[in-house]
Order: C-alpha cells, then sequence, then structure tokens
C-alpha cells in the first residue's frame, strides 16, 4: 500500500493511490484499476485536450475576450478520473472549476467559454449529457444532487439490477464548500434516504486564499463517519486510483448501497480565478511540492516508461489539442452577441403569460430606440 506524503499535516493521511508521481504502478488492498493501457491512454489524451482548453481560456481571458476563467490546471486526475468513471446514465453536479468533467461529459469547450464570454449563463443540453449548469454560488449543487439521487430512486432506477439502467449522482464540489450548510443538508438528507449520491470533493487546498487545514481540523473525507456512510481519501492526481474509487462508489450507489465521500487530495496550480493573484497569499515552495506531484506528467512518464505509447502518440495528442485550441479560439471570438429578449427564453419550461407581455413590453421598449437611431 502506498500514502502520500508531503508538505502539510494533513498530506500525512494515506490516501488510495495506484499510480506514483514517478509513473509506477503500485497495489492496494481494496482497489484497483480496472482499465487496461488503451484506457491509461484515453485518460492521457484527455488530460492533455482539458489542460490546452484551459491554457486558451486563459490566454483569451488576458486579451479581453473573457470576462473571467477559473483554472483547472494540476486537478485534471481528479476530474478525468472520475468523470471516465461515470456512466452515460449517471448524473453530475458539477462547480465552476470541473472542466475535465464537463468536456468528458460530452459537453463542447465552446459552451464553457460562452458562459465565461457572458453570452449566456450556460447553455448546453443538461438532459442530452446529464449534466447540469456548473453551480457558481458555493454548495448550492449539494442539495440538487441529493433530491435528484432521491428521485431516481423513486422513479425505479436505483438497484433494479440492470446496468443499463440502473443509475447514481455525483455532486462535486470544493474543500472551502465543505464549510458550507448546503453541503451538510445534503449529506444529512442523502443518509437518511440512502439516496444514490457520490459526494466527490476536490481538496485543492485553497478556497481562494483561504487554506484547507483553516477549515477543518480533521481530514474532510472523515466527516462522512459522522453522517453514517464511507468516506474515503484517494490521491487525486492519480487518475487512476480516482478512477477506481469513484467506479466503486458508483456501483455502491446504482446498486441502492447509498452515498460515499470521496476526497480526492490535489491542488489548484493556477490562480484561483483570473482575477486572483495567488503570489500574494501562498509561497512558491508549495507549488514547487505539487509541481513534482502534477497528475498529466505521471501518467505520460508511466505510458513512456511501460513502452504504451511512443513519440507519435504524444504527437498525435498535441496535434489534436492545438487544433482545438484553435477552432475554440476562432469561434469563441465570433459567438454572436445575445439579445436581451433571449434572456427570456429558458425561465420556465412553457411560457406564461406574465412572461410573454414582460417580453412583448421589452420589445416595444427595444424597438423604440432602433427607430430613435
Ligand atoms: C455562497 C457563496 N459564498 C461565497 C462565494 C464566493 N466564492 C467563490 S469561489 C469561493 C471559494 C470556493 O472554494 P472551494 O470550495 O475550495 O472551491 P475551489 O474554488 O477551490 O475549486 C468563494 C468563497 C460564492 N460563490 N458563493
Ligand atoms: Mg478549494
Amino acid at each position: 500500500m502506498s500514502e502520500v506524503r508531503g508538505a502539510r499535516p494533513d498530506e500525512a493521511e494515506p490516501a488510495v493511490q495506484l499510480l506514483t508521481p514517478e509513473g509506477e504502478r503500485v497495489e492496494h488492498p481494496d482497489y484497483a484499476f480496472t482499465g487496461d493501457d488503451a484506457m491509461v491512454r484515453d485518460f492521457y489524451a484527455q488530460m492533455a485536450l482539458v489542460r490546452r482548453v484551459d491554457a486558451e481560456a486563459i490566454a483569451l481571458q488576458r486579451q479581453g475576450e473573457l470576462g473571467l476563467w477559473p483554472s483547472s490546471l494540476g486537478q485534471e486526475g481528479a476530474q478525468i478520473g472520475a468523470a471516465y468513471a461515470m456512466r452515460s446514465q449517471d448524473y453530475a453536479f458539477p462547480t465552476y472549476r470541473e472542466h475535465g468533467v464537463t468536456i468528458t461529459r460530452g459537453i463542447d469547450p465552446l459552451r464553457l467559454l460562452a458562459m465565461f464570454r457572458g453570452v449566456d449563463t450556460g447553455s448546453w443540453d443538461v438532459l442530452e449529457h446529464n449534466t447540469y449548469m456548473y453551480s457558481i454560488i458555493i454548495g448550492t449543487q449539494a442539495v440538487q444532487a441529493t433530491g435528484y439521487g432521491m428521485g431516481l430512486e423513486r422513479d425505479g432506477l436505483v438497484g433494479s439490477g440492470d446496468p443499463e439502467r440502473d443509475a447514481a449522482v455525483v455532486c462535486f464540489f470544493g474543500d472551502g464548500a465543505s464549510s458550507q450548510g448546503d453541503i451538510s443538508e445534503g449529506l444529512v438528507f442523502a443518509a437518511s434516504y440512502n439516496a444514490p449520491v457520490v459526494f466527490f470533493c476536490s481538496n485543492n487546498q485553497w478556497a481562494i486564499s483561504e487554506p484547507s487545514e483553516r477549515q477543518s481540523r480533521a481530514p474532510l473525507y472523515r466527516r462522512a463517519a459522522g453522517f453514517g456512510f464511507p468516506g474515503v481519501r484517494v490521491d487525486g492526481n492519480d487518475a487512476l486510483a480516482v478512477h477506481a474509487v469513484t467506479t466503486a462508489a458508483l456501483e455502491r450507489a446504482r446498486s441502492g448501497n447509498g452515498p460515499t465521500f470521496i476526497e480526492a487530495y490535489t491542488y489548484r496550480m493556477g490562480a484561483h480565478t483570473t482575477s486572483d493573484d495567488p503570489t500574494k497569499y501562498r509561497l512558491a515552495d508549495e507549488l514547487e511540492h505539487w509541481r513534482a506531484r502534477d497528475p498529466l506528467s505521471r501518467v505520460r512518464t508511466y505510458l513512456e516508461r511501460s513502452g504504451a505509447a511512443d513519440a507519435a502518440f504524444f504527437d498525435a495528442v498535441d496535434a489534436d489539442a492545438d487544433a482545438l485550441a484553435t477552432r475554440l479560439r476562432r469561434e469563441c471570438l465570433t459567438l454572436p452577441v445575445p439579445s436581451l429578449a433571449q434572456t427570456f427564453d429558458w425561465v420556465y419550461a412553457e411560457p406564461s403569460s406574465e412572461l410573454a407581455e414582460q417580453l412583448a413590453r421589452h420589445q416595444a421598449y427595444a424597438d423604440s430606440f432602433e427607430e430613435a437611431r
């Protein structure tokens, strides 16, 4: 059994690890990665793609083309490991930083750029992707995720024994969010109703400038014991371990055995968002410590050392990522400017008469402006 040890006192706590920072596969008594090398190559390609999207988005923001961007740099292992463990019928409730999750769920990253450009407030089809909008208000998604899970159970979609049908929910949130009341409420209800929810806490060590150790005296995964269900800490920079742990938790939830709390121990390598300057509150040493644990490079080292991927593979991944970034940049700059009238479109499933009247009034007002020009 391998344990992650490092700079913070909290880091001495054992975490499930199946791939070391040096790219070596290791055994764990309770968890095993069931994928093959083709799957590890997929993980690498997807993580590299997400990292490229992230870099392009930061550049676009710096050039004034996006209002804001929350970087996923360093968290790709947790995001991709968890998203690949999900089935299409499972439902994800992501936060604003889970780009690896949304992209893996099939959402075009252009939709993420559109949101952070202020073109819309999130416009992917939640039913098509079984992935809800990004939660910006910290913690709200926990009550929604638990409610959704309870709904799945009432619809007979849990514990039927049919792998194509049984479904579960993954609620993504951060270490800072764990201090928010909504998270505790979600945990209480999930426990009481044995809801099929996997609470996936990405402990990236920081809630903006607030270190996680200030918000919790005990490692976060241990909180689950107080709610009466299992909690597990996983090395969040090890995509293989995250995949194994999330697969097991989802299986447990889908089969009707209730919730699990996963603490993915990871690190936010970038700023909180493009509006933040982390050099004001954290030391360069810490970043160096985590750079040596980079989730992408450890998968690459494993693939190179084991001979499971050659230089042509890595070149092809880079070329695909660059092509995607070029397409995103081009399409981002030509995203149509939305009209105010469009904000009325997604308020209700069916437009109410009041809303129709408000829209008509707005339209008349907008038209009078046009005439005055
Ligand atoms: C209810 C609420 N309070 C405060 C904020 C402002 N806020 C935005 S992000 C953030 C920190 C969240 O930290 P964490 O949960 O660890 O997620 P991370 O950003 O590290 O991914 C805060 C306090 C908010 N969005 N919502
Ligand atoms: Mg955090």
